[in-house]
């Protein structure tokens, strides 16, 4: 334990999880590390959980960096514990909760959550519970496979409790690169110029005077399960390539391409996938998550390095992965997710980015968060801090949903993400849609004959022709049919 405790104080603040969860008590804002299930604290949770179910009455806010495993988000919700989430989930049983109207959920850009903390618009944080590789001789907290918005919860925080986590190796230690920012004005540049570029310092700020209790766990994250890519993942992946090929063609983009953000989940994986069997070389990452496929490219040498804020590989590819941290200590780079998914860095950089959507409709617009208007999927999550900033945006979605019952491209979203101003390209299995330049008038006839199912085709063109007719014409919307779509569906369980 002594390579991991670097000082009798560290020693001296040894405690149970039970003990250190006994800092937390009712009303309390807690911050707690991780980004997707990577990184995040576990055995402390558990413990206040078990709170929960013992019958004390505990509520708190919980502010993460993003998506955290089950024993923080299931586990405190399921004990009636949480009053307030932020800022973006992927979990089911709080989801219920939250569409229920049980817990308030706060769905923010990734990359301003902090932001919002250090101009004083959200509470304080009382309590910081922060997964680490190490404390230092000094206190400060070397982070394990995610840094998140742990940097900015503890530097907010009253009292800091860190879960040293046996679990991760020593050989971790030098990916992060931890650098924050200062509240404006007069702020000086971001000096990242490319995804490689190292600016802070490999661990966390934190003092000893800060800590009040560190518990050791070996406790494994419980990473997503990423499924095969399927024969509709393939051919969106398919159909980036293809628009990728054509700005080679053009020479827009060069053999590198230009720095690559991909969103999670099963068809972000399957698109980067089909990067390793292409012409692309040195492709490098400016990205928020690294999952198996990246890892994949990087290992085969196609990818040069990836800059991003948490590793979140399925359970088998984390295994191989944490056997050859040292493999990747010089590609990948982990950073705090402000920096990570900085506007500035992103606009610099030129980043191409590749997020997913729920739906589309015939002019642009993307909806990534809500089912059918009202139901909260997970969250925008950092698609919009990369997707508004980008020298590319692409969002993939499937053509349909719900078995086909469900044209993933409708006349009107029932709640706009991105808006046709951020949405460059528009992709699915039937293929893609370049709309960069184009009028909302061309923008709908090509996103109809390129995108849509052909089940659902005729009925889009309808719709669109007869909106031509009806009301003025830059962007023909039949404003009491636009949403029928999604009312029908409601009614009859089916849009067709
Ligand atoms: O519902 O689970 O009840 O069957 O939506 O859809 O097809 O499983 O796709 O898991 O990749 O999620 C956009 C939600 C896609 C995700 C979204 C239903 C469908 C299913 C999930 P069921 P799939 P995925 C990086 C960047 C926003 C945040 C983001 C997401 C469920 O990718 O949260 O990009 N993105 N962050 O049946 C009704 C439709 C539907 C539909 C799908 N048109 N209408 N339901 N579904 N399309 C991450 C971070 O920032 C950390």
């Amino acid at each position: 334990l002594k390579d991991r405790l670097r000082s009798d104080r560290a020693f001296s603040l040894l405690r149970s999880a039970e003990e250190a969860a006994q800092f937390i008590q009712d009303g309390m804002t807690v911050g707690v590390s991780g980004f997707t299930p990577s990184g995040y604290p576990k055995a402390v949770p558990l413990a206040l959980a078990e709170r929960g179910r013992c019958g004390e009455t505990i509520k708190i806010d919980l502010y993460s960096g993003a998506s955290v495993g089950p024993e923080i988000d299931t586990e405190l919700t399921e004990a009636g514990m949480i009053k307030k989430r932020l800022p973006y989930h992927t979990n089911s049983v709080i989801r219920d909760k939250i569409n229920r109207g049980e817990i308030d959920y706060v769905d923010l850009h990734l990359s301003q959550s902090t932001q919002y903390l250090n101009y004083g618009v959200l509470n304080k944080i009382d309590v910081a519970i922060v997964e680490g590789l190490a404390v230092t001789g000094e206190g400060h907290i070397v982070p394990t496979t995610s840094i998140g918005n742990s940097p900015s919860f503890i530097k907010n925080a009253d009292k800091v409790i860190v879960e040293i986590n046996l679990d991760k190796p020593l050989s971790l230690e030098g990916m992060a690169d931890i650098f924050i920012l200062d509240n404006p004005p007069c702020r000086k540049p971001i000096n990242i110029c490319s995804p490689g570029d190292r600016i802070g310092k490999p661990y966390m700020e934190c003092g000893f005077d800060k800590i009040a209790a560190i518990v050791v766990t070996d406790m494994k994250d419980q990473t997503r399960f990423l499924s095969k890519p399927d024969e509709i993942s393939k051919k969106i992946s398919d159909n980036i390539i293809k628009f990728f090929e054509k700005e080679v063609e053009y020479g827009r983009l060069g053999k590198s391409l230009l720095p690559l953000q991909s969103g999670v989940g099963s068809v972000a994986n399957a698109v980067l996938y089909g990067l390793c069997d292409s012409q692309y070389e040195d492709l490098t990452f400016y990205t928020e998550v690294v999952q198996d496929s990246m890892l994949d490219l990087l290992r085969s040498g196609k990818a040069a390095v990836a800059s991003t804020t948490a590793l979140s590989p399925s359970p088998d590819a984390l295994e191989r992965f944490l056997d050859e941290a040292e493999f990747f200590k010089d590609k990948i780079i982990l950073r705090p997710q402000e920096i990570s998914n900085n506007p500035e860095v992103i606009r610099r950089l030129g980043v191409i980015a590749m997020n997913t959507a729920i739906e589309a409709d015939i002019y642009g617009n993307v909806n990534s968060t809500h089912v059918m208007g009202s139901k909260m999927m997970n969250g925008i999550g950092g698609s919009g801090d990369f997707s508004r900033s980008a020298a590319i945006s692409i969002f993939s979605t499937p053509s349909t949903a719900k078995g086909g019952k469900i044209s993933s491209i409708v006349p009107m979203v029932s709640h706009v993400d991105h808006t046709e101003h951020e949405v460059m390209v528009l992709v699915t299995e039937q293929g893609y849609a370049d709309l960069r330049g184009l009028s909302p008038k061309e923008k709908a006839v090509k996103i109809i004959e390129n995108c849509a199912h052909p089940d659902f085709k005729e009925q889009l063109m309808s719709y669109f022709e007869r909106a031509c007719r009806v009301s003025a014409l830059h962007t023909p919307h039949i404003l009491n049919e636009a949403l029928s779509w999604h009312s029908k569906y409601i009614d009859t369980g089916s849009m067709l």
